[in-house]
């Protein structure tokens, strides 16, 4: 079992089943090598600013980790490069995003944006499924929960299964039982080049990999979405000011936090409604 790998000019419908099937697929080529570049070089010059294994978030209980001590998180990439708002607008991604998200939960905005990068010998990230970010919801409903997040996890530098590739449990999104996380054993890895991404339902079980380098960092950042009705892991509409924001697309600008939650057509109300006048404003329309 291994994860399909599918070209981001692909038709969206093949990559929308891959993603479906196996819960999680490989889109090569997805972010131009030039953003990717940009990303890399501001991802680089900024982590030395960020403490290894200062995210832990309090996660990872009884030997389990979650962000291991030599790994380093760190997010609002805006602040960093404006490369990280082109990829918010990626064309590709965004397809894939609109059609797993809207469905089920109206407008959505950014979960994590995020340099995520393991050191070496670094161990193994517990493995999770991410939905589990807001259990509460997901649980009870588990097997038939709507999938409310979606995820990149996308190559800075190459990334092989010896730097800790990120680990997928093809199919686990579809299992019976919630608890059921499974075993590395039943893992692949996703190797990616530069601009490459794992694509991946909030619901399949999968996790960091081991760096079995002695010099080598696993250089790669996350990008993922969350109904906007739930709360993001990050806190971007406080880390990007209007005035940061105010050239950027409506679609970033609602990613960010800077615009409203828009249930429509579907049923719900317009949430984190901001200070402005219009009501088009107030629910996004462009
Ligand atoms: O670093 C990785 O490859 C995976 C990270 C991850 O899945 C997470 O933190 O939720
Ligand atoms: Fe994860």
């Amino acid at each position: 079992m291994s994860l399909q790998r599918i070209a981001s000019n692909a038709e969206l419908g093949e990559i929308l089943q891959a993603l479906e099937g196996d819960g999680g697929v490989i889109v090569e080529g997805i972010f131009p090598a030039e953003t990717i570049a940009t990303m890399r070089e501001a991802i680089v010059a900024a982590a030395p600013d960020f403490a290894p294994g200062g995210a832990t978030q309090g996660l990872g209980q009884d030997g389990k980790v979650f962000v291991g001590a030599n790994t380093v998180r760190f997010s609002s990439l805006g602040k960093i490069s404006p490369a990280f708002f082109d990829m918010l607008d990626n064309p590709v991604y965004a397809a894939i995003a609109d059609a797993v998200l809207l469905p089920n939960c109206g407008s959505y905005w950014v979960n994590t944006g995020q340099a995520m990068l393991i050191g070496p010998g670094s161990q193994a990230q517990m493995l999770h499924r991410d939905c589990d970010n807001w259990f509460p919801v997901i649980g009870p409903l588990w097997p038939h929960a709507p999938e409310v997040t979606v995820s990149a996890m996308i190559a800075l530098d190459a990334v092989t299964d010896e730097l800790g590739a990120t680990r997928v449990i093809p199919g686990s999104h579809k299992w019976q039982d919630h608890a059921d996380v499974g075993s590395l054993e039943q893992t692949v890895p996703a190797e990616l080049m530069p601009g490459d991404a794992l694509v991946y339902s909030g619901k399949v079980v999968h996790g960091g990999g081991a760096n079995q380098t002695t010099d080598k960092w696993r250089r790669a950042m996350h990008l993922s979405f969350v109904a906007g009705w739930l709360t993001p892991e990050e806190s971007s509409p406080l880390d990007y000011s209007d005035e940061e924001l105010a050239g950027r697309s409506p679609r970033v600008q609602r990613l960010l936090g800077h615009r409203s939650y828009d249930p429509r057509p579907h049923i719900g109300g317009g949430l984190w409604l901001r200070h402005v006048n219009k009501i088009e404003d107030q629910l996004g329309v462009n």
